[in-house]
């Protein structure tokens, strides 16, 4: 056998009443995160970033691989060049790429294929995936479910520290680990921008589904 040692586990056991008052805060705070696509160029402090970092990398993963590499980005240089790649996958993407049903989905989003945020917000997190390990003989498993967990984690981390962030998927996004200069075993999984909203920031007016639209219980 080849496990790894093993140890008591940390937890602590609430009582039902700090349950609840502690799941009703969690879900009062994460229900007032919004997707933010207007940033305030004010920087925010690097070390707050790291720390919502280090959370994001305490998610599960298939077999611990931890495939996940959070590059971040503050230089304007390197900010613009990354705003100047997306905006050409964009400007393919709205002028035909998408499909007329994937605009129409996208309408009230009232999204295009300009991304001052991109330059604007003062960190911009590349979430980079990895296929394999650096070693290629090294497999990965269920990467995107790990990834994705682990951007959860950031995401939530941003939002409870008291920072915006957006979920942005230009596609494909080649163009980010070739100028983030990243190694051939990594792709590039998602950008967010990072940073506080621009003064007077509006967001759409979209409801969420009810919870007994996204709850069976059996
Ligand atoms: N990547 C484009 C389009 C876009 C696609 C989806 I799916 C969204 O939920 C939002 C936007 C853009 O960022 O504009």
């Amino acid at each position: 056998m080849n496990h790894a040692p093993m140890r008591l586990l940390d937890f602590q056991r609430q009582t039902e009443d700090q349950m609840r008052a502690r799941a009703r805060a969690f879900h009062e705070e994460l229900r007032r995160r919004r997707s933010v696509r207007h940033f305030s160029t004010d920087p925010v402090p690097l070390d707050v970033l790291q720390t919502c970092i280090a959370t994001a990398a305490t998610a599960p993963s298939g077999a611990h691989k931890q495939p996940w590499t959070f590059v971040l980005i503050t230089d304007l240089e390197l900010k613009q060049r990354i705003r100047e790649g997306a905006e050409q996958e964009e400007r393919a993407f709205y002028s035909g790429r998408a499909g007329p049903r994937w605009l129409q989905d996208l309408e009230p989003l009232d999204t295009d294929a300009h991304k001052p945020m991109l330059e604007e917000a003062p960190a911009l997190i590349a979430v980079m995936a990895h296929r394999t390990g650096a070693d290629r003989a090294d497999r990965h498993y269920y990467v995107s479910e790990s990834v994705g967990i682990a951007v959860g984690f950031l995401l939530a981390a941003l939002h409870q520290a008291g920072l915006a962030s957006l979920t942005h998927t230009p596609s494909p996004m080649g163009f980010l680990a070739q100028i983030l200069d990243r190694p051939d075993n990594e792709r590039a999984y998602l950008l967010i921008p990072v940073g506080y909203p621009a003064d007077g920031c509006e967001v759409p007016e979209i409801s969420r589904k009810a919870l007994d639209e996204v709850l069976v219980t059996r």
